[in-house]
């Protein structure tokens, strides 16, 4: 026969029990809540020193954050580009993801071809474009517009009497770190066009690193296109771009941003940033996706009119280190887009 507890014993263990299910209740670790909603976020490449991924990952946080039972985790895929197909399939092939959100011009066509052998998984896609797939949507940055607004502040500044480091030979530049459709077909020929309203007669010197990391050689580079006369270096070179910064210190040059505001990280040398919202959209887009609300199957391009490109001159170092000249004529371009007094529309890729 079971003996029973004395009354004493009784209630030191119902005080334990109540103890025990406070702690449960006040300690609860996250992934004991239930969840709803899974999203998986694949990073092509690292988070770190990437502009663009730093901010995927900021606004599916964002998002998931606002609603109960929502998990995400996050997938760095890496450098080595013949493996993200590989990584994409694994993460549809567990089914466990209602949505999987990544970010680059090559992954619409990847994701296309892993939607084939998974019907039923759902992608969003930022920075890229296409493929109208009924699983995907996507959203392409007009960087015809952010490019060519880079291109005329840096015509502004290479053409500037007032700037410490600007040299005589009307020289720019721009490193990238591979060659891809975007890069080629609008990003750099936008930023040579806005140079050349400033003054026809600059010319932009294009360099390419080869990678997303290497900032030694970034370094090199733009050391070299300093020398070789390039005052002010539009850099979109991930990792790299660490390095012409450094190059820029070392020989006295300036350095212009891409996609998100750049100038904390060297104050006085990074002299201008263009934005993409990239974390907003990914916060818009991603919670939409959760309510249930976002259409799949759709391929969106935003640019300066729906508030998504941008050159951010609301930055107290911009105030500080641009001249009020500079200032102005910035305000009055990105004013003339906002208008649609000048458009330059994505081409179709
Ligand atoms: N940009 C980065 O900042 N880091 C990267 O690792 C990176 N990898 C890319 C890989 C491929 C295949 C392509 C086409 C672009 C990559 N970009 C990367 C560029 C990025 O998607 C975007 O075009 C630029 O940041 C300009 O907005």
């Amino acid at each position: 026969m079971k003996q029973r507890p004395s009354a004493a014993t009784a209630l030191k263990l119902a005080i334990v029990g109540l103890a025990a299910v406070t702690f449960a209740v006040a300690c609860a670790p996250e992934e004991e809540t239930e969840v709803s909603y899974s999203i998986a976020v694949f990073v092509p490449g690292v988070v770190e020193g990437s502009p663009t991924y730093e901010m995927l990952v900021d606004g599916v946080r964002r998002a998931a954050n606002e609603r109960d039972g929502v998990a995400v985790r996050v997938i760095e895929g890496g450098f080595n580009q013949a493996e993200w197909s590989e990584g994409l399939t694994s993460l549809s092939a567990t089914g466990e993801y209602d949505l999987i959100v990544s970010s680059n011009p090559s992954l619409p066509e990847i994701a296309a071809e892993v939607a084939e052998d998974f019907p039923d998984q759902r992608f969003l896609i930022l920075d890229g474009y296409g493929h109208n797939h009924e699983s995907m949507a996507t959203v392409l940055f007009n960087q015809r517009e952010q490019a060519f607004l880079n291109g005329y502040f840096a015509g502004l500044v290479t053409t500037h009497d007032g700037l410490e480091h600007v040299r005589d030979a009307g020289r720019i530049g721009l490193l990238a770190g591979q060659e891809y459709p975007i890069m080629n077909e609008v990003i750099r020929p936008a930023f040579a066009l806005g140079a050349q309203t400033v003054d026809p007669d600059i010319e932009v010197d294009f360099r390419v690193l080869g990678n997303w990391y290497d900032a030694g050689t970034a370094q090199e580079l733009a050391g070299s296109m300093i020398d070789r006369g390039a005052d002010v270096i539009l850099t979109i070179a991930g990792g790299g771009n660490q390095g012409v910064i450094a190059a820029a210190k070392e020989r006295g040059g300036y350095v212009l941003w891409f996609d998100s505001p750049g100038y904390d990280h060297e104050p006085g040398v990074v002299l201008g940033s263009s934005i993409i919202r990239l974390d907003t959209i990914a916060y818009e887009r991603t919670l939409e996706a959760i309510e249930g609300t976002r259409s799949f199957g759709v391929s969106e391009v935003v640019g300066v009119r729906e508030g998504y490109v941008d050159f951010d001159t609301e930055h107290s170092l911009y105030e500080r280190h641009v001249p009020s000249d500079i200032r102005a004529e910035m305000e009055e371009i990105v004013g003339r887009l906002h208008a649609g007094e000048l458009e330059l529309e994505m081409p179709r890729l």
